[in-house]
């Protein structure tokens, strides 16, 4: 891996998102611990995931980390009972009204260090009052940020660049936080950039396929391939994803193939899911990437419920080494991180708040990956989603390191993606990363964007191209070779979409099946009705499908 420095720039917000008529979803304790209990069977709890222990893994933390906000940890030590302690970057204990009155915001992130001096200068640690105050927050007579002469200041997180619309590496300014970061080595770039370029054809080719009816849905990744294929090149394999239904670039670069794509979306015999789902809710066991579900912000608790049993599995395994060399180069690789993707639409549902609280306050290894591509269908993420800022923005009020990164920069998305898989796996806490990003395409091919918003097309944000550049640049990537790979996935997606529709359908039994061990009475009355219905009204079934 090739270790270079760079800096942080800053770039131009673009606003975000809100679910017309979707009532949000209550997460209950329930929902959780069945998810748990889905994942865990009846492992018990490891007495290792006592607070105390947890705590102090939590408080390790990388010393260049861009990552906003310090983990807590809680001291025995407190003459408050009730008052938590923080812990500052140097890894040591502060009470709650000396460790800075901005979130704990390193001096890297979005609040200056000179905020940082004046409000912690302006408290007083001895005060039992300040000490006892339940929030991260010092007394102050400053009116730095909030209600200020009629005005609300409230800190901007700025976004993560590598690489300039060009692709051209941007230049280094000086500051360090980058010191250390791992960037992507010619192989692993070159497998990066085909893996985006071939979703790029697939997609248009699949999509095109579905306007003709060969199949009923389809959705593209369009604008997001950076966002989607470079995070998960940052992930290992044994990590588990869970995601929304536009990361199809995850599953490809796990070895999902076109003919895989297309056997999905066909619903035929060779989709491992049974041709039960609609087309684009993939799933594959093998690949550690869960089955896709429809309603929006399910898999954010569920993927908090799955990283503490991941978390209670591996410290069962590797107890000793997890507590006490955590940052031993081995230990780490054997510890697994859930990554969640979803879009800043779907932040909207009270599963997102729930989900951040829990994996913070449970300590779970999550890297929360946000798409910010400005919409949710036909509505615009900002000021109709949101009004603060953004969805990095929330991380800090949970506890959550977040940070916000260009999401159409597959260098700065695999950087910034890698070190918080690290950490997650290292300290056993969670990270949020903002990709913001733009979706080019409609929504679905049930949608037409042109109803709402200006052409896409027009908007310069196309980041396979802009990859390719930063390759060419590097003397890794041509344009001969650009040509012969694109007319290599043109050929392979035809010739799997030829296939999936010559593949036979499962037989409509196929629906009542993997339920129960054995058959009830009551379910075999009911696939009996259905078979009988179907062979009286057969131009009722989908096509091909066996009535049997
Ligand atoms: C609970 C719920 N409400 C509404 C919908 C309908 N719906 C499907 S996708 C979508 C927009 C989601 O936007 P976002 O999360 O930003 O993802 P994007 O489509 O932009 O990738 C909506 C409202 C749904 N599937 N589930
Ligand atoms: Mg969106």
């Amino acid at each position: 891996m090739m270790l270079i420095r760079r800096r942080w720039i800053k770039m131009s917000h673009n606003g975000i998102l809100l679910l017309p008529g979707c009532g949000a979803l209550s997460f209950s304790t329930d929902t959780f611990l069945n998810s748990m209990s889905m994942v865990l069977g009846n492992i018990i709890a490891h007495p290792s995931l006592s607070r105390g222990q947890a705590s102090s893994s939590s408080s390790q933390s990388h010393s260049h980390s861009p990552f906003s906000h310090s983990p807590l940890s809680h001291s025995p030590l407190s003459p408050f009972s009730h008052v938590r302690y923080f812990t500052n970057d140097e890894g040591t204990s502060s009470p709650s009204g000396g460790g800075g009155g901005n979130g704990g915001a390193s001096s890297s992130s979005d609040v200056s260090s000179e905020e940082e001096e004046d409000s912690s200068s302006s408290s007083s640690s001895n005060d039992p009052l300040s000490a006892a105050l339940p929030v991260r927050a010092n007394y102050t007579t400053q009116r730095r940020a909030g209600y200020a002469g009629g005005k609300f200041i409230a800190p901007v997180m700025q976004v993560l660049r590598l690489t300039d619309e060009q692709g051209k590496p941007v230049e280094e300014s000086g500051e360090d936080v980058l010191d250390g970061s791992v960037f992507p080595d010619a192989n692993t770039a070159v497998k990066l950039y085909k893996t985006m370029a071939r979703l790029q054809v697939m997609d248009a080719i699949f999509y095109e396929a579905q306007r003709q009816a060969r199949f009923s849905f389809y959705m593209t990744s369009a604008g997001e391939e950076a966002t989607v294929v470079a995070s998960a090149a940052a992930l290992h394999d044994e990590d588990v994803i869970y995601a929304q239904y536009r990361e199809q670039g995850a599953l490809m670069w796990r070895g999902y193939t076109c003919q895989d794509f297309a056997d999905q979306c066909y619903s035929n015999e060779r989709d491992p899911n049974k041709g039960r789902q609609m087309p684009i809710h993939y799933g594959d066991k093998h690949k550690n990437f869960v089955t896709i579900s429809s309603p929006l912000g399910t898999q954010l608790p569920q993927a908090v419920g799955h990283a503490y049993a991941l978390r209670m599995e591996d410290d069962g395994l590797v107890a000793s080494r997890r507590l006490d060399v955590s940052d031993d180069a081995a230990g780490e690789q054997h510890r697994r991180v859930v990554a969640c993707y979803f879009g800043e639409g779907a932040a909207s549902e009270g599963d997102f708040h729930a989900a951040l609280n829990m994996s913070a306050t449970l300590d779970t290894p999550v890297v929360f990956l946000c798409r910010n591509n400005g919409w949710a269908i036909s509505t615009p993420a900002w000021p109709e989603q949101y009004k603060g800022d953004g969805i990095a923005g929330r991380g800090g009020s949970y506890g959550v390191r977040s940070i916000r990164v260009d999401g159409n920069d597959a260098v700065a998305v695999y950087v910034a993606v890698s070190q918080a898989r690290a950490e997650a796996a290292e300290t056993g806490t969670p990270r949020l990363l903002e990709l913001m990003t733009y979706r080019r395409g409609h929504h679905s091919t049930s949608d037409d964007s042109t109803r709402y918003r200006g052409k896409a097309s027009e908007i310069a944000r196309e980041p396979v191209g802009r990859f390719a550049a930063y390759l060419k640049g590097l003397g890794w990537w041509s344009d001969d070779e650009d040509a012969e790979w694109r007319a290599e996935c043109r050929a392979e997606a035809i010739d799997a979409l030829r296939e999936g529709e010559s593949v036979s359908k499962p037989p409509i039994s196929g629906l009542f099946e993997d339920v129960y061990k054995d058959m009830p009475w009551n379910i075999s009355r009911q696939l009996d009705e259905t078979l009988a219905h179907a062979k009286r009204f057969p131009e009722e079934v989908p096509h091909g499908v066996p009535l049997h």
